[in-house]
């Protein structure tokens, strides 16, 4: 048959297949995620693994084996080998086909075994693969077909595989999906690193027209070449035919590659963040002139984009300021064993605020997250998990150039991918002696390993820009190590005013890099400062972890980032609070700096980025999560307690009603309105208004439940029910769960209520925290309550009327004798407070009245380091003399962490 005639057949079998919808031989691809069976630990002599003695879990897939012991209080989490083993039946149907086991990911060495043989090993936590299985498989569905697929994953640290070290969890497990795929023997090439065999490209892209190569190859794993055709098929988003392409040829044992341009498409439909508009792209192997023996589908979007060292960043031509978010890959309570529908749920969330960005830091993640940047709109940067140090060793060089090479094939279809990154902050933790030969060869080889991971991507992909991000020790990167000459784009992690500084630092630093390197893009990789939901302070300060003082961080950055056009992205970190296990503070294991917490829900900057980067008219009331709150009363013919509100909008003004009557109206600035809001005892319904009109009025409401303690404890207009005070702390700090807020401490004055006597608990200069400590109190959750404390304190008082009362008072050992761990995260100055404590045998007597609540509470005791020791009095108050809480020492200085006084 003559080729001409062949090629018309093929396309006219194909059009009527296409017609009826019918691409009747795509490859098969079925989850494996149900019913494994878990051992964690090693086994003696696989296949012995089916001893009956071994203890194995049913576990479904995504798995993690640390999704508990990442949470709890004994340091460090399991890093070392586990199995995972499951029985398959395979289609009969695959007898004569080529099957693949494909993996998403595991953590972080796996290692494969059918029936006893192994099908290959892969080396990384973070990037997919996929070993032919075909020849060590049973087919059918009776008992003797069943096949023993174990899987040897380990999480051990491993000097030669990055990531070393860094402020997150390198959890173990098979954390994402696992497939099965069947397809003809001859088939689009399964061996491309995880990648789908094929590649699409644009090398030209305009308004008027676009050009498409896609380049791939067929595999054909026998000895006899065969004659097949391969068909590119370029269809719109209904599916429509756009453009093909055919081609005869001989497939060769092993694989043979195939090119198919497309010079024209004419007026191309562009992908743009409203309007992500993808066309399909279908790689179709044909057997005998009409027979579809394999199919691949690949997005193709058409979009352009450039950066610019002054201007920013162009797509399509336009100027669009990049402004994003990190983002982690765990959830709550799951680890990083995360549904698809989750990953895809934090993109649309990302999207919700307004965002144009997300840098997927810091390494790839599942294939899902940027399936759904493509169709959503969304802009991204991937990079491997370099971070903080190298090893330099030939292993450890290969390693991620195998992680990069891998990350590149697995998503480089994606029209949202527009920067491969490699090594964050990787001169973080440098190896060796400051200014010792050592040292400096060691920056040669961080250098090294860079030019040749940029290189290797470039060569892979030209169409991308390459990254490197860095922290803030501008010249060590630029003129020590020489790395900001490496890559095309500049990323800087920069958090003054969170670590050390001020606000004000930020835009200097920025200022300096595009004086210096005035031809290199800059973007701000990360910027962000940790806010626990429960913590609160309206005269915030660094390092305090309220969400006051993050709220001023990002109302500082944002406008600086907006103000530099030379700036062409900034990326908050985090879009999620996320397990870090090692991290300690207020929330032990967890880095708060997300928008929203572990589970998603929002925090205040959330909402005041939100405001600033939709379209439509907005306005949300601040800290809506902060449901249960207290305070003080003005005075007795004042039964309200003032405390300011902040105000999301990008509106002008906003009026605010409170409890159903009109408040104020307050103008917004740099889009947070602030109001002073009279809260009374009770429920306060608090409303924003932005007036618009007819249609475009919007408006937020938050419902607070205020406890407000009477200024004079004996009121009778506001009889006195109950009173919380976190001593040695000057935050408010609340749990949700029971609803008690605990006030900042006050000095006790004649009819109200505080301490006399002794000091805030401090760390002292070289500590990051302003006061108490940043260790994690074991046995709590309510770390906060614990971590601050009084010293040397002779009483508390509280001049409550008389009546029957609970009185509990809340102690902690803040001192311990054991050194503090090294943070992987430091980036502050916290080294001052390592190592100098000493626990001083304090012991004191308490008593309540007339009651002794304590005899010689000491730390031969129940006063033990980093132990909340709680203890409850009840006692009847008589003769107007209130409570007294009073302190003798023995030994030493009396303390005091919290106390609750509630009236019965
Ligand atoms: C950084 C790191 C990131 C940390 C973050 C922080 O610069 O790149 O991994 O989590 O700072 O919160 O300290
Ligand atoms: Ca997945």
């Amino acid at each position: 048959m003559a080729v001409k005639h062949f090629q018309k057949l093929i396309i006219l079998v194909l059009l009527c297949m296409a017609a009826a919808g019918a691409y009747a031989q795509q490859r098969a691809v079925v989850s494996i995620n149900s019913g494994w069976q878990f051992h964690k630990g090693d086994l003696q002599g696989f296949p012995a693994i089916r001893d009956a003695s071994t203890q194995w879990e049913q576990v479904n897939l995504p798995h993690t084996w640390n999704t508990d012991d990442v949470a709890d209080d004994s340091a460090g989490y399991y890093r070392g080998p586990g199995w995972y083993t499951k029985r398959v039946y395979v289609n009969s149907s695959w007898h004569n086909k080529a099957v693949y086991i494909s993996f998403e990911g595991a953590g972080q060495v796996a290692e494969v075994y059918v029936n006893g043989r192994k099908a290959g090993t892969h080396i990384g936590g973070y990037t997919g693969f996929a070993f032919p299985i075909q020849q060590y498989l049973s087919f059918g569905d009776s008992a003797v077909t069943a096949n023993d697929i174990s899987v040897w994953v380990d999480n051990s640290h491993n000097e030669d595989i990055a990531p070393l070290g860094a402020d997150f969890t390198f959890y173990g497990g098979i954390y994402r999906d696992v497939y099965l795929v069947a397809t003809d023997s001859i088939h689009v090439n399964m061996d491309d690193r995880g990648g789908p065999g094929v590649v699409v490209s644009t090398p030209f892209v305009s308004a008027s027209k676009a050009s498409v190569v896609v380049k791939g190859a067929v595999t054909n794993p026998g000895y006899v070449p065969k004659n097949i055709s391969v068909l590119t098929t370029i269809v719109d988003a209904a599916g429509t035919l756009i453009d093909r392409r055919l081609t005869a040829i001989q497939a060769l044992p092993g694989n043979t590659s195939f090119t198919h341009t497309f010079e024209t498409i004419s007026s191309p439909h562009l992908w743009t963040l409203d309007n992500p508009y993808l066309y399909r792209v279908l790689t179709t192997v044909i057997e005998d002139g009409t027979r579809v023996i394999d199919q691949v589908n690949q997005p193709l979007g058409f979009r352009w984009f450039r950066f610019d060292a002054n201007d920013g960043f162009y797509l399509n031509g336009e100027h669009t300021k990049l402004i994003g978010v990190n983002r982690h890959q765990d959830y709550k309570g799951l680890g990083n064993a995360v549904p698809d529908v989750l990953h895809v749920k934090d993109m649309e969330l990302l999207k919700a605020m307004g965002c144009n960005f997300v840098r997927i830091a810091h390494y790839p993640q599942d294939p899902a997250v940027l399936e759904a940047c493509d169709r959503l709109g969304i802009l991204a940067s991937v990079e491997t998990p370099i971070v903080n140090r190298i090893t330099e060793s030939a292993a450890f060089a290969q390693n991620c150039k195998n992680m990069q090479t891998e990350m590149i094939r697995q998503n480089i279809n994606h029209p949202s991918v527009i920067i491969w990154a490699y090594m964050n902050e990787v001169l973080l933790q440098p190896r060796y002696e400051a200014a010792s030969a050592e040292r400096a060869a060691y920056y040669d080889h961080v250098y090294q390993l860079a030019k040749d991971l940029d290189s290797l991507t470039r060569l892979e992909d030209s169409s991308r820009y390459t990254m490197i991000p860095c922290h803030g020790d501008f010249n060590t990167y630029h003129n020590v190590a020489h790395l900001t000459s490496v890559p095309q784009l500049v990323g800087w992690n920069l958090y003054q005013g969170w670590y050390g500084g001020e606000f004000a630092d930020f835009g200097k630093f920025l200022d300096m890099h595009h004086r210096i390197l005035p031809n290199k893009p800059v973007l701000v990789t990360e910027f962000g400062a940790d806010a626990d939901s429960r913590l609160h302070n309206f005269s915030p300060e660094r390092f305090d972890k309220t969400a006051e003082y993050a709220n001023r961080y990002h109302q500082n950055y944002l406008p600086a980032i907006q103000e530099r056009d030379f700036v062409a992205g900034a990326f908050i970190w985090n879009l999620a609070e996320f397990n870090s296990e090692g991290r300690a503070e207020a929330t032990p294991h967890i880095n708060t700096k997300g928008l929203m917490t572990a589970d998603r829900i929002p925090k205040d900057n959330y909402y005041y980025y939100q405001s600033q980067l939709v379209k439509y008219p907005y306005v949300a009331i601040g800290s809506q999560y902060w449901k249960n709150r207290a305070g003080v009363a003005v005075g007795d013919s004042a039964l309200y307690c003032v405390q300011p509100l902040e105000i999301y909008t990008n509106q002008p003004e906003i009026i605010v009603k409170h409890n159903g009557v009109t408040l104020d109206t307050v103008a917004a600035e740099n889009g947070v309105a602030k109001v002073d809001v009279p809260f009374v005892n009770g429920i306060n319904e608090v409303e924003a208004i932005a007036p618009g009109h007819h249609d475009t009025t919007v408006h937020s409401v938050a419902n607070i439940n205020f406890t407000l303690v009477p200024a004079d404890l004996k009121s009778t207009a506001l009889p006195f029910t109950e009173l919380h005070v976190s001593l040695g702390d000057k935050r408010y700090f609340t749990d949700e769960l029971t609803g008690t807020t605990w006030l900042p401490e006050r000095a006790y004055k004649a009819g109200a209520w505080g301490y006399t006597g002794g000091k805030v608990f401090s760390l002292g200069k070289g500590s990051a925290i302003p006061y108490g400590t940043n260790r994690n109190i074991n046995g709590t959750t309510l770390d906060p309550l614990y971590q601050t404390q009084r010293t040397g304190l002779d009483y508390f008082r509280a001049d409550v009327p008389d009546g029957v009362y609970t009185v509990t008072l809340h102690f902690c050992e803040l001192l311990s004798n054991k050194e503090q761990e090294t943070l992987a995260y430091n980036l502050g100055n916290d080294k001052g407070a390592k190592g100098k404590e000493v626990v001083p045998g304090r012991q004191f007597n308490v008593w309540v009245n007339d009651v002794q609540a304590l005899q010689g509470l000491s730390n031969a005791n129940m006063l033990q380091s980093l132990q909340p020791f709680t203890t409850t009095v009840r006692l009847e108050v008589y003769d107007g003399k209130g409570i007294v809480i009073n302190f003798l020492p023995v030994k030493g200085e009396s303390i005091l962490n919290a106390v609750d006084i509630v009236k019965l």
